[in-house]
C-alpha cells in the first residue's frame, strides 16, 4: 500500500482499533486518517473522494506480505513527524521511517513498543513511513502529525536522555557537543557539525545517545554503576560484569540509590576482589539491597544476571573510595561549620553552629574501629536547630 499525500501540510495517520489492517475483498484500509486533528475517517476507496491519493496497485501488491507503506511525498523541503500516540507490539509490529524514499537506504529510525518517540525530521523533501505487522497481537497503534518547512539551517539536534548539550547554533559549519550524565556512556560522537549539501541541512555525524552500558571497568576515585538501559527495565538474558579498582591502600564503598530486580530470577552478585573466583559478599535480588557495602581491599567485582523473562528498573549504585585506615568524609551540616579535615582512625571532627542556631547532640565525632572491624564514626552528626529561644527585635 502506498498513499501519496500530495502537498498536504498537516495530516494525521491513525491506525484502527485492531492496528493497521487491509481488507482485500472490500478494498478497504482498516485504519483512519484525519485532517487537522478533529475528523477521523476510514480510508475507504470505494466511498472516499480521496481515491486519487491512494495508490491501490501498490497496496494490493504488497498486501500478501501484510505490509503497509505510507509515503508522504512532495513536501516543501523538510518534514517533521510529531508522535501523539504510539503503542505497538514490541519487537513484532515495527514502524520504520526513512529520510527520502525507501530506496535511499537512509533509515532514520525504527520503533516498536509503547514509548512515545521524539520528533523526527527528514533532510530530504520526502519522508517514508513503513509499518510492518505480524499476524498476532495488535495494540492501539500510532497517531502522527506531520509538518513541513523550508530549511535554512540544521534541525534542533535535541538533548539526549540522560545527557546534556552545549551549543545552540545550527548554521552550516556550527558545532554542538554532548555529554552524558554520570554512569551513562556516549554512543556516537560527542561533537557534531551542521553540514549543508545543496538544500539539505543535516548534522554530521548523527547526534549521539547516552545509554547505561552492560558492564565496564571503573578506576576513578568515585563513579556510578547503572543496570543496562537504566532507568528503563533491563534486557532479558543479560550478563554484565563491572570491575571497580581504586588506588592501593584504599577501600571501596557501594551506596545503593535504587534497587529493583525480579525476585529469585535476576541477580546482582558482588565479590570481594577482581573476578567471580573471589569471595562472594552477597547475591541481591528483588527490592532488598543493603544500604551500603564496604570492601576490605581495593577492588570489587559486580556480576548482573537476568533470566529470559520479566525485567524491572534495575539499580543505580554510587561508589567511592577512601583510605583503608580512615573513615569516610562525614560531610557538612546545615547552618553550621566543621573543624577537622583528617579522617584517619582516632581523628576527630567538631561542628559549630552559625549564630542564631543551637547545637543538638554532641559536637565532636571520632573515627573508631566499628563492630565489623572497619573504621566508622562513633556517633551520628549533630544538627543545628534554628529559632530555639530566638527573640525577634
Ligand atoms: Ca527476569
Amino acid at each position: 500500500m502506498n498513499i501519496s499525500l500530495m502537498g498536504r501540510k498537516d495530516l494525521q495517520f491513525v491506525t484502527g482499533e485492531n492496528g493497521l489492517q487491509m481488507d482485500v475483498e472490500n478494498r478497504r484500509l482498516l485504519g483512519s486518517m484525519t485532517d487537522g486533528g478533529s475528523l477521523l475517517r476510514t480510508v475507504d476507496p470505494g466511498l472516499n473522494k480521496r481515491l486519487d491519493e491512494v495508490d491501490f496497485h501498490r497496496w494490493m501488491t504488497d498486501f500478501s506480505a501484510f505490509f503497509s507503506l505510507l509515503e508522504i511525498a512532495k513536501v516543501l523541503s523538510q518534514s517533521c513527524l510529531h508522535f501523539i500516540v504510539f503503542d505497538t507490539e514490541a519487537s513484532h509490529d515495527i514502524l520504520k521511517v526513512w529520510d527520502g524514499p525507501t530506496e535511499s537506504d537512509m533509515l532514520l529510525k525504527e520503533w516498536s513498543g509503547s514509548s512515545l518517540p521524539d520528533d523526527i525530521y527528514s533532510t530530504f523533501n520526502s519522508i517514508t513511513l513503513q509499518f510492518d505487522t505480524d499476524f498476532f497481537i495488535s495494540k492501539s497503534g500510532f497517531s502522527i502529525q506531520f509538518s513541513t518547512s523550508t530549511a535554512t539551517m540544521c534541525n534542533d539536534p535535541g538533548v539526549p536522555q540522560n545527557g546534556t548539550r552545549s551549543g545552540d547554533s545550527r548554521e552550516p559549519g556550527d558545532t554542538v557537543t554532548f555529554q552524558c550524565d554520570p554512569g551513562y556512556q556516549l554512543q556516537g560522537t560527542a561533537k557534531i557539525m551542521c553540514v549543508q549539501v545543496d538544500n539539505r541541512f543535516f548534522w554530521q555525524p548523527d547526534p549521539p545517545t547516552c545509554t547505561a552500558a552492560c558492564g565496564g571497568n571503573l578506576t576513578g576515585p568515585a563513579g556510578v554503576i547503572l543496570s543496562p538501559n537504566y532507568p528503563q527495565p533491563y534486557p532479558h538474558g543479560k550478563e554484565c560484569d563491572w570491575r571497580i579498582k581504586v588506588s592501593p591502600d584504599y577501600v571501596i564503598a557501594l551506596i545503593f540509590k535504587s534497587f529493583h530486580m525480579e525476585p529469585s530470577y535476576d541477580f546482582l552478585h558482588i565479590y570481594e576482589g577482581e573476578d567471580s573466583n573471589s569471595p562472594l559478599i552477597g547475591s541481591f535480588q528483588g527490592s532488598q539491597s543493603p544500604e551500603r557495602i564496604e570492601s576490605s581491599g581495593n577492588s570489587l567485582f559486580l556480576a548482573f544476571r537476568s533470566d529470559a523473562s520479566v525485567s524491572m528498573a534495575g539499580f543505580a549504585i554510587d561508589y567511592k573510595e577512601k583510605p583503608r585506615e580512615a573513615c569516610f568524609d562525614p560531610g557538612n551540616i546545615m547552618n553550621g561549620t566543621r573543624i577537622g579535615l583528617d579522617f584517619k582512625l582516632s581523628s576527630t571532627v567538631t561542628y559549630h553552629c552559625d549564630p542564631g542556631y543551637q547545637l543538638a547532640n554532641v559536637a565532636t565525632i571520632t573515627c573508631i574501629i566499628g563492630e565489623d572491624g572497619k573504621p566508622v564514626w562513633n556517633r551520628a552528626l549533630p544538627s543545628c536547630n534554628g529559632n530555639v529561644n530566638h527573640r525577634f527585635n
